[in-house]
């Protein structure tokens, strides 16, 4: 393993000595990561004075936009964050807020993105995908269209609770939409419920060709979810991966399959049960496993992606995930048949650590959660 710090370039073995064992990681100190055979990066900071970026995504000619959770939609020009737009109806509260974000494939034509958040349009709370046109120099939205609306949120103290809310386009074209249960009893085993889910739908919100239907909302699909904040799609194959928060043990990482169950029962007893297992065998016959789970404590995991490129080393093809309350980003390899082969924490020494994105330019885009967070950039060395 090799780091080096980009401030000092001072070669890590003497950056450990001068460190520490024990201080390795701490400010100043090089990234620490355990596992065998992870590439060198370097840190550096893109964008800072953020409150609490939850996304970045690129348009095509690789403009950084960026979504922060009191309510705004940004763009990175200049260096700087420009605020595109700050819908009014933005409900900021616990884990809610301005949320997920996601490019429209078509961007270059028809200028399409997509964001996920907390409002009170509809009088009581709900989470909503909204579609916005972004206008030439990436300094204002308009043509707002609500594709879907309706994700259930608590009502009660805990508004905000287990948002999800992570967007992606598959490489089959449709919007995926990744919820959380609401902090509710109700939402992930009801096949009516859009929370605890993850949807499949169009660019206009109508259920995506090959969604399982049945007794499902024909817009969900999987089910059984806690919390999911993060999604990739596996270049190789273009299999569907979903990062999961648990309760006080197991964050998940789950390979999902059309019409899967992944086992989350909270109301299995007549309450929320916060305790409940993360896939519960006993209430819900057939649930499937996860991929990977954290075991105890969590880490708090939310958005990840899959790496690619060489310039990567033995990181090509894993699955990076960061997490907040465990400040790191775990790296998973799996299998082409979805085992865990290999996994790594790399601590970057910046705090809690909301998503990881691969940007055009091969690099990996970390987000600072904090009210004075940054956008962060992993190069390797
Ligand atoms: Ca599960």
């Amino acid at each position: 393993m090799l780091f080096r710090s980009k401030s000092t370039h001072i070669p890590r073995k003497l950056l450990v000595a001068l460190c520490g064992a024990t201080l390795v990681g701490a400010t100043g100190c090089p990234p620490m990561v355990s596992g065998d055979g992870a590439p060198a990066f370097t840190v550096e900071t893109v964008v800072s004075g953020l409150d609490r970026p939850w996304e970045v995504a690129f348009t095509p000619d690789g403009t950084m936009l960026v979504t922060e959770r009191p309510g705004r939609i940004g763009a990175v020009i200049g260096g700087s964050r420009v605020v595109m737009a700050a819908p009014t109806d933005v409900v900021a509260a616990s884990e809610g807020g301005m949320l997920g974000l996601a490019v429209d494939p078509n961007f270059a034509a028809n200028r399409s993105i997509y964001t996920c958040f907390v409002s009170n349009l509809g009088g009581a709370l709900d989470e909503r995908v909204v579609r916005w046109t972004v206008n030439a120099d990436f300094t204002a939205l308009t043509g707002r269209a609500d594709i879907v609306t309706g994700i259930p949120l608590n009502l009660g103290g805990s508004a905000g609770r287990h948002s999800g809310c992570r967007l992606r386009f598959g490489p089959d074209g449709a919007l995926w939409i990744t919820t959380g249960d609401g902090a509710r009893s109700d939402t992930p085993q009801n096949p009516l419920s859009l929370g605890g889910k993850v949807l499949r739908v169009t660019t206009t919100g109508s259920p995506a060709p090959g969604n399982p239907g049945g007794s499902l909302d024909p817009r969900i699909f999987t089910l059984g979810h806690r919390n999911v904040q993060g999604l990739s799609f596996r270049p190789s194959d273009g299999a569907a991966f979903s990062m999961e928060q648990g309760t006080g043990c197991d964050d998940e990482v789950n390979s999902l399959v059309a019409g899967g169950n992944y086992g989350w029962n909270p109301g299995a007893g007549g309450f929320y049960n916060e305790n409940a297992p993360m896939t519960d065998l006993l209430t819900v016959p057939g649930a499937l496993p996860a991929a990977w789970s954290s075991g105890c404590p969590t880490i708090a995991t939310s958005g990840g992606t899959f790496l690619q490129g060489s310039q990567w080393g033995t990181w090509n093809d894993a699955l990076v995930t960061a997490a907040l309350k465990g400040t790191q980003l775990r790296v998973l390899k799996f299998d082409a048949a979805g085992a865990l082969v290999q996994q790594w924490t790399s601590l970057v020494d910046r705090g809690r650590l909301r998503t990881a994105t691969q940007g055009p330019d091969g690099n990996l885009y970390v987000l600072q959660d904090s009210s004075s967070g940054s956008i962060l950039r992993l190069v390797p060395a």
